[in-house]
Parts: structure tokens; C-alpha cells; sequence
């Protein structure tokens, strides 16, 4: 899809301040798409979608895990997570957008799972180094950025699981399987 007419469909979905970060993680997924050899163009697409989903209705993206046959575990996990499957399905059905391969960037960005391909970790990192990102530790992991994809995502792998824990909250098995695969692989 065309980059502006992207934009301004999820214009209309998202919050200023939402549709800023969106424009980052566009940025900074092209930038890394470059980088690292994804397709540059699926990139754009996934980081201009990715998050689509962020502001729709609880119960909405509830009843489509159920009726989609997502998975079902998703609900007792923060709610937080969901907007990522639920944006790979409503993007499909609202937008015309087929591409699986972009889709599943979507689908896997907030989680991560066990099988991440090149895409789906460029839209991951975008997501967690775009520029309007302030949280600490991004700088380390905007550094390691510049010298290996999987050690900026393992650091932030890292970062998300110690941040969830911190706060006493659950952290959902396929962003441990994620963390754990990115460790399998780098020893
Ligand atoms: O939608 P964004 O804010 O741009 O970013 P995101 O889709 O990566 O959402 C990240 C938020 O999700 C972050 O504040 C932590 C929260 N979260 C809650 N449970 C989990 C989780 N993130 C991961 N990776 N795994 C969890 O189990
Ligand atoms: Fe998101
Ligand atoms: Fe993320
Ligand atoms: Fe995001």
C-alpha cells in the first residue's frame, strides 16, 4: 500500500501522540529493514499498521480472540497485549491488506513468539527504539542496534520481562519464548 495512504487510514485510529509514534516506528523499521535485509516496503507497511488496534473497544478485541480462535490463554494476560493479534485480523478485514508476511509482523509485535522472522523482528525493535521512545535503557539498545539485531532485541527482551516482573505482573510464555530462542541462538 501506498506510504500516505497508510498514514492516513490509521490517522483516523489513532491519538496524536499515538500516530507520532507510529511515524517513528516507520521511520526506524525502514532504517533497520535496510539494515539487516527485510523487504523494505512490508516493513513500512507492518510498522504503519502495527498498531491499528491500540484504541479499539476491550470488548470487541475480547469477542475476536474468542470468534477468530485466537489464542484463547491471551485473555488472562494483560489486556495489553491483545491489540497486536487483534490489529493482524481487523487490518486484514478493514484494509485490504492480505500480505501474511505483514500481518504476522502485527500479529507478533508486542509478544514476540518462538518463530520471529527477519520482519517480524524489525517491526519489534522499531517499535521499542523509535525515536519518541523515552523508557530506560533504550539508549543501550539503540546502540546495539547499530551492530546486531538479535543483541538490541535480546537487551530488550530483557528489559520488558524485568520491567513486567518489577511490577508483579504476569509475563505471557511466548515473550519468554522469544527471549529464550534469541538466547539459544546466540551461544
Ligand atoms: O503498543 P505500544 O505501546 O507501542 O508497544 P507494545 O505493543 O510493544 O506494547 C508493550 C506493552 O505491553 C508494554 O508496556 C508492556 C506490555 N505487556 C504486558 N504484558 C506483556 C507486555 N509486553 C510483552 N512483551 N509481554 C507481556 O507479557
Ligand atoms: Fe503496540
Ligand atoms: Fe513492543
Ligand atoms: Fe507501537
Amino acid at each position: 500500500m501506498d506510504r500516505q495512504k497508510g498514514l492516513d487510514i490509521v490517522k483516523g485510529q489513532l491519538t496524536e501522540h499515538r500516530y507520532i509514534h507510529t511515524c517513528g516506528v516507520m521511520e526506524t523499521a525502514v532504517t533497520l529493514a535496510r539494515q539487516y535485509g527485510a523487504d523494505i516496503k512490508k516493513a513500512e507497511t507492518a510498522a504503519i499498521f502495527h498498531d491499528y488496534a491500540k484504541f479499539r473497544d476491550k470488548n470487541e478485541m475480547r469477542q475476536l480472540i474468542e470468534s477468530e480462535g485466537l489464542p484463547a490463554d491471551l485473555l488472562e494476560y494483560n489486556s495489553e497485549l491483545w491489540h497486536a493479534p487483534a490489529g493482524a485480523i481487523l487490518v486484514k478485514k478493514e484494509t485490504g491488506i492480505t500480505d501474511e508476511e505483514v500481518l504476522n509482523a502485527i500479529r507478533w509485535h508486542t509478544s514476540g513468539c518462538d518463530h520471529m522472522s527477519t520482519l517480524d523482528k524489525v517491526i519489534y525493535l522499531a517499535d521499542y527504539i523509535e525515536p519518541g521512545r523515552q523508557f530506560p535503557g533504550v539508549e543501550e539498545v539503540r546502540d546495539l542496534a547499530e551492530e546486531s539485531l538479535d543483541k538490541a532485541l535480546m537487551k530488550a527482551l530483557q528489559n520488558t520481562i524485568m520491567f513486567l516482573m518489577k511490577k508483579n505482573q504476569a509475563v505471557y510464555p511466548d515473550t519468554f519464548r522469544f527471549y529464550n530462542k534469541l538466547v539459544f541462538e546466540q551461544r
